[in-house]
Parts: structure tokens; C-alpha cells; sequence
């Protein structure tokens, strides 16, 4: 059943944690929207995501808290699980690196590199970053410290297997050269050239012997495999890669795109693709490295202790508020600063002024001056303007530019709104000469709205399909109340 409109999604594995924060969710959610918004248009689509749980990260966190890494992760990953509920997240399929196809096939795969001479044996000495799970050499730290995250490097030195990723330089940058999209945005090709390609690929340690949590190298045994190793091949093993547990791999690959944080855009950009040129596999069409979310221009994660809870806003504000916020705030690309002032004012500005307010009032006037709805009764400056603004959406959302998408259909939605202002459905009403221009003035509100929640039902899919209810006649409800910002920053500084 070949489909030509596939849609293959996915974003990274995460590492299994049991402080969610409003980080982890962005990449999640902007994988959300695309996937939604690719089935909407009919494609055929394959959202991937799971957790990411070998490493000495791991084995320690269990340790600390008297478990086996098994027991400790299947409570964290329960927690995950709930979040993306919440989240109202649509994947096709979920992957545990402990899931034992994906372990299976991992170890096949390192055989493969090994009798391909892609991966031989040596000594690793050097340093480890433990939060990380990165291996540095001296020249890689800065001022003695990881270059990712800042922190303490330890020494490290042992019998290892490497990967020769020094022998793909000039094929990743044939790469980029030749698959113009492969890396976006454009900014993070001259990242990777500047920081690793030009001064020379290095070969990359992929087992250890100091600790247990991994996948065992199942021709040398003490030797587990490099998490990043078995995380990146998640995304073929989950379709089927060297097991028989899924049966899609053809179907679906190459990826379309991997959305991806801007810290780990070297292991996707660089060792994931030099893998599979060694295993001589069709390469990911599409690699995007988003921005951090920050606070005070920090990155928000555990270790900063700034974390914003998803539950606790979910609750406040709703879920599609959230989900609003986080792609319409922030450009994708980019870092973004996260503050609840900023919040609480979209929230307010987009949502209930703008759309909610619109909605609200189009019904009442419907209501209240009984006119019956009639598609054939709209303004043609809005069939103009509204289908303007599907083609302008279309293509913003083909770039991955959710903020830029939803300032077209907001920018349609406040036209809409002046243009409710300048007909003046209350005047038209009194007079029953002016009968025929309100019912064309109602029913043009209507096409607006029901196009814009049309377009907005990726972001937003609870209030689209309330929309459309209430567009078809159900009761009538406030989408988003007005929130008092300065009331609600008490209340946020007090309990927050
Ligand atoms: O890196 N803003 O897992 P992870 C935006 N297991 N994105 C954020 C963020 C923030 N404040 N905090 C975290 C890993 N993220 C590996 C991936 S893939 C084969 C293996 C994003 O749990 C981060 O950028 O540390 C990354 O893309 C994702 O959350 C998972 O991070």
C-alpha cells in the first residue's frame, strides 16, 4: 500500500525523568502539532517517541534510591506516560531503549559496524561528562569543564570500542551541501562545520566497561554499548530495524524530519548519519535543532531548580493554553525566556480578547438576532482574506515556523474582529430593511471562525472541536475567561 504522502516524525528519546518540566514538553508539543497537522492533510503519518534509559546516569539515580534500574525507571517512565496524556500528545508508537527488540537489534547493529571495520577496538582515555553521558577530549573542555553543560569532567581510561567518525568529515559535508535541508535551521550547519567537522572528526568511544546500565556488547562481554549509540538507532529499530517486532521500516524511512534540542544537533547532524553511511542506509531527509526554553536566559531543567510544572499550569490555564503558548511565544529556532507575565498577556491578548471574544460575540449576535447559517452568505473580501491566510499558514507550517503560522491566522482573526466594529450588527439589526447585510455579515464571522479553528485544531484540539460544537449549534461556553494578570501574579509569587 504505497502511500506517497508518508509523514515520518520524531522527536528524541528523552531521559527518563521524574521532574517534568515546561522544557520537556516544547519539543513534544511542536512534534504534536506537526504530526496533526500532516494528518489533517491526509498524509500518512508515524509520530515516534519513547524514553532513553541505559547509562551510568541511570544506574546511579537507582542506586541512590535503593532500586534496580528496571523498577526505578518503570515508575519514571509511568510518569511520562501520564504527562503526555495530559499534554495531549498523539504518538503512533512509544519506545523503551529497554524494550528487548530494540536491545536485540542494537546489539546486531554494533556487530554489523564491527564486522564492517566501521568499529574496532582501542583505549579510551579522556574525559566523561556523567550528567551529559558525553565523552570529551582535553582540547574539547572548556576551562576544564563539559563545553555542554559547564560541569565537572571526570578522568576515564579503558579498553574500548570506537567508531571511525573520523573517516566521514568530507562525506557530512558533502552531506549538507547536497541535501540543502538536511540541518535547519542554517545557522546550526555553521555550528557543526566551525565547532567539529573543520578541526578534524574525531573517532568516537562507543562501549565501556566501567559500569553495567547498557546494552552488553554480545561478542565481548564487561563491554556495553554507547547510550548515544543505542538511543539514535531508536528510530529504526521502533520501525522494525533488525527485529521483527514492528514491520514498517520500509514504509517509513527515511525520517522526514527529527526535531531535535540545539544541545544534541551533534549527535544527529554528525555520529547519526556517519553510522548510517557506514551501514550504507538511506540518511533522515530533515534534522531541525529547536531553541531552549530559559528563565532568566537559563535553560529550564532539574539541575537549575527553575522548573515551570506542566500540571500546574495545565490546570490553571488549560492544556491547549499551553500548548498555544509554547508555539506561538517563542520561534522555534531560537531560545525563548520564559516569564508568567509574558504568559498570563498572550494567554489574555490571543486567546480570550481575540478568539474567545470573537466566538462569543458571533454566536450572541447569532442567537439573539435569529439568523439561520448559510455558507453561501459571506463577504467575498473574506474568502480572499481567509484563503490567503490558509496558503500563508500552509507555508510557515512546511518551515516548521509555528509562531509565524499562528500570527496568520491571529492577524485574520483581529481583521475579523474590526470588521465586526465597522458593519455594526447591533445597528443592522434594528433596521429590517438591513436584514439581508447582517445575515452576510454574521455568516462571514462565521466562515472566519471556522476556518481559523479549522487551521488552529493541530495546535489547539480541544478548543477547535469546542469551536465547531458551538459552531453547530451546541451550548454556548467561554473558550478562555479573561485572567486578571496582576491579581494572578500575586497569586503565582505566593504559591508558585
Ligand atoms: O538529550 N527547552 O534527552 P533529554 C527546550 N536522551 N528543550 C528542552 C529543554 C528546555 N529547557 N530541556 C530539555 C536527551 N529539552 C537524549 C536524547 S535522542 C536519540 C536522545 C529537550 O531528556 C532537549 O533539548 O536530556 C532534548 O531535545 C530533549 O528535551 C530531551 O532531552
Amino acid at each position: 500500500m504505497a502511500n506517497s504522502k508518508r509523514f515520518y516524525i520524531t522527536t528524541p528519546i528523552y531521559y527518563p525523568s521524574a521532574d517534568l518540566h515546561i522544557g520537556h514538553t516544547y519539543c513534544t508539543v511542536a512534534t504534536d502539532v506537526m504530526a496533526r497537522y500532516k494528518r489533517q492533510r491526509g498524509f500518512d503519518v508515524m509520530f515516534l517517541t519513547g524514553v532513553d534509559e541505559h547509562g551510568l546516569k541511570i544506574e546511579t539515580a537507582a542506586a541512590k534510591e535503593g532500586l534496580e534500574p528496571k523498577e526505578f525507571l518503570d515508575r519514571i517512565v509511568a510518569g511520562i506516560l501520564d504527562m503526555w496524556k495530559l499534554m495531549n500528545i498523539s504518538y503512533d508508537r512509544f519506545i523503551r531503549t529497554t524494550d528487548d527488540y530494540h536491545v536485540k537489534a542494537v546489539q546486531k547493529i554494533f556487530r554489523e559496524l564491527y564486522e564492517r571495520g566501521a568499529i574496532y577496538k582501542g583505549k579510551y582515555v579522556g574525559k566523561y561528562c556523567v550528567p551529559c553521558e558525553s565523552f570529551w577530549t582535553e582540547t574539547q573542555l572548556e576551562n576544564g569543564k563539559c563545553p555542554d553543560c559547564g560541569r565537572d569532567v571526570q578522568d576515564a581510561e579503558e579498553e574500548a570500542y570506537f567508531f571511525k567518525q573520523s573517516e566521514y568529515g568530507e562525506r557530512i559535508l558533502e552531506l549538507y551541501e547536497r541535501q540543502q535541508d538536511f540541518l535547519t535551521p542554517k545557522s546550526r550547519i555553521n555550528e557543526m562545520v566551525n565547532n567539529f567537522i573543520k578541526p578534524g572528526l574525531e573517532d568516537i568511544c562507543v562501549s565501556r566497561t566501567s559500569f553495567k546500565w547498557g546494552i552488553p556488547v554480545d561478542f565481548d562481554a564487561g563491554h556495553v554499548v554507547y547510550v548515544w549509540v543505542d538511543a539514535l538507532f531508536n528510530y529504526m529499530t521502533a520501525l522494525g530495524y533488525m527485529n521483527d517486532a514492528h514491520n514498517d521500516l520500509e514504509h517509513y524511512w527515511p525520517a522526514d524530519v527529527h526535531f531535535v534540542g540545539k544541545e544534541i544537533v551533534r549527535f544527529h547532524s554528525i555520529l547519526w548519519p556517519a553510522m548510517l553511511m557506514a551501514l550504507e542506509l538511506p540518511l533522515p531527509k530533515q534534522v531541525y535543532g529547536h531553541g531552549w526554553l530559559t528563565i532568566d536566559g537559563q535553560k529550564i531543567g532539574k539541575s537549575l531548580g527553575n522548573a515551570v510544572d506542566p500540571y500546574v499550569f495545565a490546570e490553571r490555564y488549560s492544556v491547549d493554553a499551553l500548548r498555544y503558548f509554547l508555539m506561538r511565544e517563542f520561534a522555534f529556532g531560537q531560545d525563548g525566556d520564559f516569564t508568567w507575565e509574558r504568559m498570563l498577556t498572550r494567554i489574555n491578548s490571543d486567546l480570550a480578547n481575540n478568539l474567545g471574544n470573537l466566538v462569543a460575540r458571533t454566536l450572541a449576535m447569532q442567537d439573539k438576532y435569529g439568523i439561520a447559517s448559510d455558507a453561501d452568505k459571506t463577504a467575498p473580501e473574506f474568502r480572499t482574506l481567509m484563503s490567503e491566510t490558509c496558503a500563508e499558514f500552509d507555508a510557515q507550517m512546511e518551515k516548521f515556523a509555528f509562531q509565524s503560522a499562528l500570527q496568520a491566522v491571529f492577524g485574520a482573526l483581529d481583521r475579523t474582529n474590526k470588521y465586526v466594529d465597522e458593519t455594526t450588527p447591533w445597528t443592522l439589526a434594528k433596521d429590517e430593511s438591513k436584514r439581508g447585510e447582517l445575515e452576510t455579515v454574521i455568516n462571514t464571522l462565521r466562515f472566519a471562525i471556522e476556518i481559523a479553528a479549522y487551521l488552529l485544531t493541530p495546535f489547539m484540539p480541544d478548543t477547535a472541536a469546542q469551536i465547531q460544537a458551538q459552531l453547530n449549534g451546541a451550548e454556548r461556553a467561554a473558550l478562555f475567561p479573561r485572567i486578571d494578570v496582576k491579581k494572578e501574579l500575586e497569586y503565582l509569587t505566593q504559591n508558585g
